[in-house]
């Protein structure tokens, strides 16, 4: 029931922040989810970090595709520009808007079955191409809106809640998007929002192709024993590789850290992420290192979450393709049409 709206009266004494919004201003409809569901607090997450970050909503465009997952964006961010897109095909519609709208904000929601099974090609170009976007995929491995088939990021050997066992290998979104370019990349739980909120930060400030893996458990069809993306297995089997502060871009330095235990990134709008390693041998920017790390980690059956790479001089589709630092939709005709001479002009270099 989508349709229901939340009461619009705030609070008087609600925190506003600094672009004059309380956080109630960042939320969307009431959720039509499971209770529990790990979707919702992913949600919350968002909400949380849009608010502390102080963005304006209309700056945001919110994309999705097909799927519990993927409904979200109507409970968030109601404000916002949104686009609920077909099934596995939110990656290209959010590369067209991107392009013809460099000024927004780009966030991308997705779930394994719409990103890893129909979407995977999808998935794939966006993250090579290095689109600018902050991509979430909340990852519960079933697909929960067609009532719990194995989705693709179903781990051989796990067992559905009929007793089924998934005899297929996984596709690991992570180790694909590290493999294909992408200049941001993070694993995290939805119920771990300490963790998650500093990440959503840093993936939206990056600046070039962000994606974050949120283990999402889905209540009704896949948290019990047998599953690896049930609460308990992943409470069980969580091994982070650091905690994240993210301190944006004018913002006071207030912690100190011993030297040694911390590594500092600065991104591309000027934010800085600190990251404390808790695991000292841990290098957030070799790509190559981070993909062993966790293939040795998941081979011991451990789901290593954190921010796992990340290039601090990340570039983007506008870069690669040399576009206008005016967004293309606010270009008028004359710049868009260079007249007969100059197109026969260009037509005779092609001959
Ligand atoms: C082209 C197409 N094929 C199949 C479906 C049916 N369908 C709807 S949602 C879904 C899977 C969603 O799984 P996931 O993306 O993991 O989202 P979840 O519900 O688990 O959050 C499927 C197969 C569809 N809507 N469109
Ligand atoms: S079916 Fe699963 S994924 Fe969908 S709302 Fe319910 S708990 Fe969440
Ligand atoms: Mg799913």
């Amino acid at each position: 029931m989508t349709y229901l709206a939340k009461p619009r009266l705030h609070h008087p004494s609600l925190t506003l922040n600094k672009v004059g919004y309380t956080r109630r201003d960042y939320e969307g409809r009431i959720s039509t989810l499971c209770a529990g569901c790990g979707h919702d607090s992913i949600s919350a997450a968002i909400i949380q970090a849009c608010w502390e970050l102080d963005i304006e909503p209309h700056r945001v465009a919110k994309l999705s595709g097909i799927g519990c997952s993927s409904k979200t964006p109507d409970y968030f961010l109601g404000a916002s520009h949104g686009f609920n897109t077909v099934h596995g095909r939110m990656p290209s519609v959010l590369t067209g808007a991107n392009l013809a709208n460099r000024d927004l904000l780009y966030l991308g929601v997705s779930g394994d079955g719409d990103s890893a099974s129909i979407g995977l090609g999808q998935f794939a170009n966006a993250m090579r191409r290095g689109v600018n976007m902050a991509y979430i995929v909340e990852n519960n491995g079933v697909y929960g809106l067609t009532k719990g088939q194995f989705s693709a990021t179903a781990d051989q050997g796990s067992r559905s809640k009929k007793g089924v066992v998934n005899n297929d290998s996984p596709v690991d979104l992570v180790g694909l998007a590290l493999q294909l370019g992408a200049t941001y990349v993070a694993r995290s739980f939805s119920g771990d929002k300490e963790q998650l909120v500093p990440l959503i930060k840093g993936a939206l400030g990056h600046g070039g192709a962000a994606f974050i893996d949120v283990i999402s458990p889905c209540v009704t069809f896949n948290n019990h024993a047998g599953s690896t993306k049930s609460y308990d297995y992943v409470r069980q089997h969580n091994e982070a590789v650091s905690r994240i502060d993210f301190l944006p871009q004018h913002g006071e330095i207030t912690t100190q850290y011993a030297p040694g235990e911390v590594v500092e990134v600065q991104q591309h709008d000027g934010s800085l992420l600190r990251l404390r390693k808790l695991h000292t041998d841990y290098d957030p920017t070799d790509r190559h290192a981070a993909l062993s790390y966790m293939n040795l980690h998941q081979a011991r059956g451990e789901v290593v979450t954190g921010l796992l790479y990340i290039d601090p001089v990340a570039t983007d589709l506008h870069l690669a393709l040399n576009t206008s630092d005016t967004p293309l939709n606010a270009l008028g005709a004359e710049q868009l049409c260079p007249g007969s001479q100059i197109l026969e002009k260009i037509n005779a270099s092609l001959r």
